[in-house]
């Protein structure tokens, strides 16, 4: 973990995009558009993978990145930067399309997504890929590391946010109960939760797997400040959201996105199941046209 540590009292000045820069739709769903370009590109390089949970996040990686986040591409590790954890780390390639759509490696180096000595493995991982701070991939795991990286962050004094990013499915292991408890007891406002319920999880839906129940009442009750946002694929609407985190102040933030898994491609929206899945390259275009288009 020694890397992860940051100097002391690093402190944001008016550099941090969100809060001063306005919010242009137009831009940012044109970013959307290029992360699921690029998903749909990595996964058809290796033929099949995680595109369900990839697709449903991209309009809230296309607004963090564009409007939310103090990041820069051209230098990855600065030290007041905002860290991002992909908790549910399968989703590796979604991070991955917006990381390579920013700039933070070429566009190419999506064609070698989870191949031999790739820096794109699978599931997100610190020691191989420019812009991923956290190693995950083992559900539930990244919440806790993500309340550490908050509370290292409070204790020194630093002003930066940590987004966790979180799958519904995810919800089902019990670690990440643990550190909505600690992360309510040590108030950890810097901690950004965001929770992408797109209502299904490896092997059918959440409600027939195990059943969340109310996921906004059940953050509340931990003591949680609760933005719920019914059409999560917005990114005006996640836009909002994600403002209002930033800026909470008197409890930790959690943002509920109700997105759909697939998103914005047809053919994964009506599959049963689009969790992990091929993805032809020939089909490549008629995805991209669609997307333009939609
Ligand atoms: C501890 C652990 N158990 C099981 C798995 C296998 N697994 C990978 S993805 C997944 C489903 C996750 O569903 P969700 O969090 O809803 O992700 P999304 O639908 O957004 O892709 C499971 C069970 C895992 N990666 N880690």
């Amino acid at each position: 973990m020694g890397e992860i540590k940051r100097a002391n009292t690093v402190k944001r000045i008016d550099s941090f995009g969100g809060h001063h820069m306005k919010f242009n739709k137009k831009e940012t769903d044109q970013l959307a558009v290029q992360i699921r370009k690029n998903i749909l590109r990595a996964i058809a390089s290796k033929g099949s993978g995680h595109v369900g949970g990839s697709l449903s996040i991209a309009d809230t990686l296309a607004v963090l990145y564009q409007n939310i986040m103090n990041i820069d591409p051209s230098d990855p590790k600065k030290e007041d930067r905002d860290y991002i954890v992909m908790s549910k780390g399968h989703c590796g390639p979604a991070m991955y399309a917006v990381l390579a759509a920013k700039g933070f490696f070429k566009e190419e180096v999506l064609d070698t997504l989870n191949q031999n000595n790739t820096i794109l493995p699978s599931h997100t991982d610190r020691n191989k890929t420019p812009g991923v701070d956290v190693t995950t991939g083992s559900l539930g795991q990244g919440a806790s590391l993500a309340s550490g990286v908050a509370f290292a962050d409070k204790i020194n004094g630093n002003s930066a946010h940590t987004f966790l990013i979180l799958g519904d499915g995810e919800l089902d292991e019990g670690q990440v109960w643990e550190s909505m408890l600690f992360t309510a007891h040590q108030n950890l406002v810097n901690l950004v939760t965001i929770v992408d319920v797109n209502g299904k999880q490896l092997d059918g839906t959440t409600d027939k797997v195990c059943s969340l129940g109310n996921i906004e009442k059940k953050f509340e009750a931990f003591g949680y400040h609760v933005i719920s946002v019914a059409n999560g694929n917005d990114t005006e609407k996640v836009y909002m959201a994600l403002q209002e985190a930033v800026q909470e102040k008197g409890k930790p933030p959690v943002v509920i996105l109700h997105t759909v898994k697939g998103a914005g491609v047809t053919t994964y929206e009506r599959m049963e199941n689009c969790h992990s899945t091929t993805v032809k390259k020939e089909d490549l275009p008629m995805f991209y046209k669609e997307l333009e288009e939609r």
